[in-house]
């Protein structure tokens, strides 16, 4: 028998054709009839049936006994557990003293998607974090800024581009990121065959350098001068050409004018990148009609996150390769989670207790989570929520949150494995998944490379009397919504995610009551049901100046806070940073591998098999002035503590930067992750520090903090 799907492991979307018996996975393969995947799959969708029938796969709610082994409940009772204990926190200590983590994969889990925002509603706390704070909260930042709404993102449109620079980014690894799309790397190849380029601009030559006409090396952290440097040519040149949008920009003429000091000759020291190739990008980009400039992780996760993205979105523009065919597009989702046309101020509304870092939707940065729960006071975290996260390994110092979560007073988690965070938990409250949930994606149509509607039934039943994790997410808001007088909608006790969906579908912009001709053709559930390998809703269309949600119908080029941001860097041109430092003192940027998943795939023998991959990358020049040997065991050093692992010697790395994964680390007591824990890895995140923060939003600034490796002895 055949089951399509589409695998929601990561943001690719891809479609899977499954065959199967009906209890038991045959074989997995690429839906060639998905019109947006076309047949593309990755090993991770490949091996989805490993993590279903994953048997450390917890199936049944756990608490956790007063001598720490774990007793099986009943879910009702467990739910009753939960409200009972985090309400009583609540009670004695106030709302705020019960904190909540949704981490990656609730934005791919369209059940979680639908109650999140009333789990907030009801729990009612300022200590909201999640996974975007080490992510992509920068983009978001100016999406809202420039666009007025956060998820109103500019999209990389490489299937019609001739040009792309990727910046920070190795979509051959990651499948792609605020760039949903099944199959980069073919995509990749089909520029260059269509007499296009790819640039590649990262410290290591990637799996995606490889692929591309070009790469460069460039210092990590220092991608902002580059893109100054960029600005300045393109301005000098007169390519300044903001095309259809001319009449909605205001501060061109200070953009212009802020990039004047920093000229290719000027920057390269800085930035690592020779000024002749700064100018030769800025011409071929600019002077090429579709071309786009693409940034992600390395270009959020790093100290200037916000100014770099400020910039990738305003050199797209100002160059006319925004809102253009070939160059970065808005998406036109079916269900389209931007509803209020209102703007409105998400930004700085509040600040965390103890550093007094800004809120940003709702949410703070999860750099500062351990020090609000380790810190006394009003207002300190006693009780967390964590739903669909593992931020002992993937926050910043996670060593030391790892510490802090020991000391709550109660602790839930809704999670599959018992891990180095749920292991934490006083109740574990494990959905069911995968292959058992139905889904369509909320979130990555927003994100897409196209416009596409697909639904996926669920393949298996779950466990009988399993609840899936919008049940529990549901059973929360009813259990904690009281205390905070929360009042959920009118539809809350009669939706379910699918429910939800199909009015989603049916209100669209393509759905049946979006006017009469579409009664019949336009979309809903019961249209996607009959259409199994999804519906192709077209190419990337223009949207602007209509999209725009800001209140005057403008997008400001110079944000207030630019030019004081821009301050330390224009002085930081007067120095001759000579880099001449500490010979064991080296820059560290993160690593992403085709078959790992942050950090919750290591549990899958199919996909932990073949090398190592937790090893430190070092650049031969480096490695044989430290006289050290490929996979010799090293020593990595921080503020917040040292970590051990091999050494890999390698050509791909630029001389001072060094490049470790994160998501390992699995040989912490009391997790149940036997494959995962017969190759534990490290950490990196255990010397990544908190304190080190892009400071307009406080995004996690991951890439270049300074650590010194020596051997190990
Ligand atoms: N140093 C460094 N740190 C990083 C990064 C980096 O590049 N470098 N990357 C950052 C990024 S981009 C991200 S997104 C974060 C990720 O940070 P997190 O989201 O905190 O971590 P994950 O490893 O994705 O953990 C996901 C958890 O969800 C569980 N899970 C999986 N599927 C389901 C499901 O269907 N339901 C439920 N309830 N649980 C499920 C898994 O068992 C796992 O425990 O890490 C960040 N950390
Ligand atoms: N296989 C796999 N796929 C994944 C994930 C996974 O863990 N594994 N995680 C998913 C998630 S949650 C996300 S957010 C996406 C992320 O997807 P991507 O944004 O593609 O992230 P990475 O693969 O980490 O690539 C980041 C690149 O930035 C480079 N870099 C680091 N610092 C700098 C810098 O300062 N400047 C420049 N120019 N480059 C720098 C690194 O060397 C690296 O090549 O991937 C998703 N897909
Ligand atoms: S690329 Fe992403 S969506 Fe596609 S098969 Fe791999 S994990 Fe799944
Ligand atoms: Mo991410």
């Amino acid at each position: 028998m055949l089951h399509h799907r589409v695998c929601n492991l990561c943001e690719a979307m891809c479609g899977l054709e499954i065959e199967h018996d009906g209890t038991r996975v045959l074989k997995v393969s690429g839906d060639k009839q998905d019109p947006f995947s076309k047949g593309f799959i990755c090993p991770k969708g490949a091996r989805i049936a490993e993590l279903h029938e994953d048997p450390s796969r917890l199936k049944k709610p756990l608490r956790k006994l007063p001598d720490g082994t774990w007793e099986e409940i009943g879910w009702s009772e467990a739910l009753a557990y939960a409200g009972e204990k985090l309400n009583a926190v609540r009670k004695t200590h106030g709302l705020d003293a019960v904190g909540l983590y949704l981490g990656n994969p609730t934005v791919h889990n369209y059940g979680i998607m639908a109650y999140t925002s009333d789990l907030r509603r009801a729990l009612k706390s300022k200590n909201n974090f999640s996974a975007t704070s080490v992510d992509q909260l920068p983009h978001h930042f100016i999406a809202h800024q420039f666009f007025g709404h956060s998820l109103r993102l500019p999209i990389p449109d490489i299937d019609r581009t001739d040009y792309m620079v990727i910046m920070g980014a190795n979509p051959s690894a990651s499948n792609g990121s605020l760039m949903s799309t099944g199959g980069v790397t073919p995509k990749l190849d089909a520029i260059r065959k269509r007499g296009g380029k790819v640039v590649v601009i990262d410290p290591r030559r990637t799996e995606t350098a490889r692929r591309a006409d070009e790469h460069l090396f460039i210092r990590p952290a220092t991608d902002v001068y580059f893109l100054l440097a960029l600005l300045h040519e393109i301005d000098r040149n007169g390519w300044v050409n903001t095309a259809h949008l001319t009449d909605h920009v205001t501060g061109l003429e200070e953009l212009r004018k802020l990039s004047r000091d920093f000229s290719p000759d000027r920057v390269a020291t800085h930035c690592g990148v020779a000024a002749a190739d700064i100018r030769r990008i800025a011409r071929e980009y600019a002077t090429t009609e579709r071309a786009v400039l693409y940034g992600r992780m390395g270009l959020s996760t790093q100290a200037h996150g916000t100014l770099c993205n400020w910039l990738l979105v305003a050199i797209n523009l100002v160059t006319g390769h925004l809102d253009r065919a070939g160059g970065a597009m808005f998406t036109t989702p079916a269900v389209d989670l931007i509803k209020s046309k209102k703007p409105r101020n998400t930004y700085g509304r509040w600040r965390s207790r103890v550093r007094g870092l800004p809120e940003a939707e709702g949410e703070l940065p999860v750099a500062a989570l351990a020090e609000e729960i380790m810190t006394p006071g009003d207002g300190q975290i006693r009780a967390m929520i964590i739903h669909a996260g593992n931020p002992v390994l993937s926050s910043p110092n996670g060593k030391q949150l790892d510490g802090a979560f020991a000391d709550l007073d109660f602790m839930v988690c809704i999670d599959v494995f018992l891990n180095e965070t749920t292991r934490h938990a006083d109740l574990i409250l494990p959905p069911a998944a995968f292959l058992e949930v139905d889904h369509y994606d909320f979130v990555f149509n927003h994100l897409a490379t196209s416009n596409n509607a697909k639904y996926s039934p669920a393949l298996f039943s779950p466990e009988p009397g399993q609840w899936y994790d919008w049940q529990i997410a549901k059973a929360l808001v009813k259990e904690l919504a009281p205390l905070s007088g929360f009042k959920p909608g009118r539809l809350f006790g009669w939706s379910t995610p699918r429910r939800l969906l199909n009015l989603g579908l049916l209100n669209s912009s393509y759905g049946k009551f979006s006017g009469l001709g579409k009664l019949f053709s336009g979309l809903s559930l019961a249209k996607l049901q009959r259409n199994p390998h999804g519906i192709h809703l077209g190419p990337l269309k223009p949207r602007l100046p209509a999209a725009l949600l800001t209140k005057d119908k403008q997008i400001n080029l110079v944000p207030d806070w630019v030019p004081e941001a821009l301050a330390p860097l224009r002085e930081a041109l007067a120095t001759t940073d000579s880099q001449v430092r500490d010979p064991n003192e080296f820059l560290l940027v993160g690593r992403r591998h085709l078959r790992s998943n942050n950090s919750w795939m290591h549990n899958a023998p199919g996909l932990a098999k073949g090398k190592n991959r937790c090893t430190v990358m070092i650049s031969e020049a480096d490695a044989s002035r430290l006289d050290l040997a490929n996979a010799q065991e090293v020593t990595v050093t921080s503020r917040t503590g040292s970590i051990h692992l091999p050494a890999e010697v390698t050509d791909e790395m630029m001389p001072g930067v060094i490049s470790i994964p994160h998501g390992f680390g699995h040989d912490r007591k009391g997790t149940k992750l036997p494959v995962a824990e017969a190759n534990p890895g490290v950490s990196v995140n255990d010397i990544t520090d908190e304190t080190l923060l892009d400071p307009i939003t406080g995004n996690a600034a991951f890439s270049g903090q300074v650590v010194r490796l020596v051997a190990r002895v």
